[in-house]
C-alpha cells in the first residue's frame, strides 16, 4: 500500500466528520459512460442540445432519447465496489455518533443501491420525471411508452435533474457546504471538477482546514492543491481507503 494510501486511511480513521463529493467516475466501474473523459458523453454529443433548457425547448424528444437511454443503462448496471465502500463507511460512522455526508453530482441510482443513506443530490435524479407546467412529480424506472412523457395535467414532462444554466435544488449547495466547512475530511472522488458550484467545494474545504482526499485516475485542476492527491480508480481505491 502506497504511503499516500496510508495517510489517507489514516486520515479517515482519526476523522470526526467526513463529507464525500462524487462525480461520474465512481459509476465508470459500472459501465455508466462518464462525461468529459474518454468515451463521455460529451466527446459524442453536444452538452447545449442534451443538457440545457434551450436544447429541450428545441427538441424535447431528442433529449428525451438520450435520457431514456441512459436510463435503461443504470437500470441495467450494479453498484461498484466503490460505491458500496462508501455505504460501509457511512454505516460504521453512524455507529460512532461521527458525521458522513455523502454529496453527488450523479444522477444515476447507484449510491442509493449500495446503501448510502444521507445523500445530497446536486443534479437530480434520472429517474424523477418532472411536469413542465404544474411541477408534479413521479419516480418512473421501467421504461417509458411516449417521449416526450405527458402529465395528466397535459403538460409535457422533463427529466427531474438539473441542466447548464440551472439552479440546483433549493438548499442543496447550502447544506454541502455547511458540511464541507464543518468536516476534518473531504474525500473527492470521480470528479473531473470543472462543473459548478459543486467542484466549488473543494476550495472551500481547504479554506476550512480540512484534509482533502482525491481519486481519480488522471489528475484535474485541483490535484495540486488537494492535500492527498490518489491517482487510480475508486472501485479498487475506496474499499483500501474505508
Ligand atoms: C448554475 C445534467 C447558475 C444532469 C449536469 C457558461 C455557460 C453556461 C453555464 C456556465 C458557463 N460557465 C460556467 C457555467 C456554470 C455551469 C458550469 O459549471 N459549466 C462548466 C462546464 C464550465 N454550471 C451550471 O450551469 C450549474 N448551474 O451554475 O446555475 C445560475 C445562477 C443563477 C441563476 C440561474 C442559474 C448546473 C450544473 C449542473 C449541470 N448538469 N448534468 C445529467 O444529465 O447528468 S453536469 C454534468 O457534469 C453531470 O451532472 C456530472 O455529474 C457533472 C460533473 O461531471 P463529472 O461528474 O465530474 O464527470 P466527468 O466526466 O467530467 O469526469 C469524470 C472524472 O472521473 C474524470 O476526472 C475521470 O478522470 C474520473 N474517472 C474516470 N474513471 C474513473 C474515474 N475516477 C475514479 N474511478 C474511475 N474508475
Ligand atoms: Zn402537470
Amino acid at each position: 500500500m502506497s504511503l499516500n494510501v496510508e495517510a489517507a486511511r489514516a486520515a479517515i480513521g482519526r476523522a470526526n466528520r467526513i463529507a464525500v463529493l462524487t462525480g461520474a467516475g465512481v459509476s465508470a466501474e459500472s459501465g455508466i459512460p462518464t462525461f468529459r473523459t474518454n468515451g463521455g458523453f460529451w466527446q459524442t454529443h453536444r452538452f447545449e442540445d442534451l443538457a440545457t433548457p434551450e436544447g429541450f425547448a428545441r427538441n424535447p424528444a431528442r433529449v428525451w432519447e438520450w435520457y431514456e437511454e441512459r436510463r435503461r443503462g443504470i437500470a441495467a448496471a450494479e453498484p461498484n465496489p466503490g460505491h458500496f465502500a462508501l455505504a460501509q463507511l457511512e454505516a460504521q460512522l453512524e455507529t460512532t455518533k461521527s458525521e458522513f455526508t455523502l454529496i453527488t453530482q450523479n444522477v444515476d441510482n447507484l449510491h442509493q443501491r449500495a446503501g448510502s443513506k444521507n445523500i445530497l443530490r446536486l443534479h437530480g435524479d434520472i429517474f424523477i420525471t418532472r411536469c413542465m407546467c404544474c411541477s408534479h412529480e413521479r419516480l418512473e424506472t421501467s421504461p417509458l411508452k411516449e417521449l416526450p412523457p405527458k402529465c395528466h395535467c397535459g403538460g409535457t414532462m422533463r427529466p427531474g435533474v438539473v441542466w447548464f444554466g440551472e439552479m440546483l435544488p433549493e438548499g442543496t449547495i447550502e447544506r454541502a457546504g455547511a458540511a464541507v466547512c464543518q468536516s476534518d475530511v473531504f474525500l473527492v472522488a470521480g470528479t473531473s471538477a470543472q462543473v459548478y458550484p459543486a467542484a466549488g467545494l473543494i476550495p472551500l474545504a481547504l479554506q476550512n482546514g480540512a484534509t482533502v482526499i482525491e481519486v481519480n485516475p488522471e489528475a484535474t485542476d485541483f490535484s495540486d492543491a488537494v492535500t492527498i492527491a490518489l491517482r487510480g480508480t475508486s472501485a479498487d481505491l475506496l474499499p483500501q481507503l474505508l
